[in-house]
């Protein structure tokens, strides 16, 4: 049976560390976060990355914009908040509204604002084994790893999806920790083969179901990225818990896994803003 990884807890533990880090500024890391729409699942994620803030010490100024907001003015906003000394760091939660251009919203915020490390600036330094902000999800999975002593180098690691937010970043890190990595995704013919000769195994696909014991080698660890909703509305993963976790070593759970680590990992590349930018005055 396999151990549940917690990533509440592990969450709070990283808070804690990042707060610590904050009082030992001249003044507190401020976060600008900008809602545009009324999505109710980023509303939910918005407001639980205000929470972290407050919990850390940290301020949140929120910008909401309604869904219809043309993109040059976003852009204008991203522009005042990159000159702001009391702003360290420029979140712009996705999904955007369709009209707008994502690519060129997130390229607006200035490279050491970029506390998610979405900016072709930040993902070269990551690239190349440099970085300044370690992409937030991706990171609260190596953090997961680590506090669990489970070891990466030499391991054959899988990661299921390929997107600029969690698929691409995740496998570099996994990489740069020495892991054997292999990326599959919607082109990828007989997944299950590849699947089942992971040691380490990463969905972040966006499908209910998707992994069974069948797809899982036997002691592997599970790593759910998914934010799914189940036939009756419920929250879930990709990974079928019930049936993979009597076959897995570690497994996380959804909710209660990568994404509280995911805001963690927020609060911890804030908190490298604002001693950048500290460090400077
Ligand atoms: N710019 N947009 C930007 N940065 C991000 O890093 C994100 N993401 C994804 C969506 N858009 C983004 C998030 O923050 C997904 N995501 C995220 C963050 C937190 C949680 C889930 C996704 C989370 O806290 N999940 C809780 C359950 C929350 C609930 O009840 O709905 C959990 O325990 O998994």
């Amino acid at each position: 049976m396999a151990i549940r990884i917690d990533g509440k807890a592990l969450a709070a533990r990283v808070k804690e560390r990042a707060a610590a880090g904050g009082r030992t500024l001249r003044r507190a890391p401020g976060l600008a976060v900008i809602l545009v729409g009324e999505d109710p699942a980023s509303r939910v994620y918005v407001s639980g990355k205000e929470r972290d803030c407050a919990e850390c010490g940290f301020l949140s100024f929120e910008h909401e914009l309604p869904a219809q907001t043309e993109e040059r003015e976003l852009l204008r906003l991203i522009g005042r908040l990159n000159a702001d000394p009391a702003v360290d760091g420029i979140l712009v939660q996705l999904p955007l509204p369709k009209h707008m251009d994502e690519k060129r919203v997130l390229d607006a915020i200035a490279p050491d604002k970029d506390v998610d490390a979405f900016h072709p600036v930040n993902v070269g330094r990551l690239v190349i084994g440099e970085p300044v902000f370690l992409p937030c999800t991706p990171a609260g999975v190596m953090e997961m790893l680590h506090a669990y002593d489970i070891p990466v180098r030499g391991k054959r690691c899988v990661v299921l999806g390929r997107s600029n937010i969690v698929g691409k970043p995740m496998a570099m890190l996994l990489l740069q920790a020495d892991g054997t990595v292999t990326m599959c995704h919607s082109r990828t013919p007989d997944l299950a083969a590849i699947t089942r000769e992971a040691d380490i195994l990463v969905s972040a696909v966006g499908r209910a179901g998707l992994i069974g014991a069948d797809m899982v080698k036997e002691g592997a660890v599970v790593i759910d990225v998914a934010m799914n909703r189940d036939a009756e509305g419920k929250l879930c993963g990709d990974v079928d818990l019930a049936a993979v976790e009597p076959k897995a070593s570690y497994i996380t759970p959804v909710p209660g896994g990568v994404g509280p680590m995911t805001r963690a990992m927020l609060m911890q590349n804030l908190l490298t803003a604002a001693k950048w930018h500290q460090a400077e005055e």
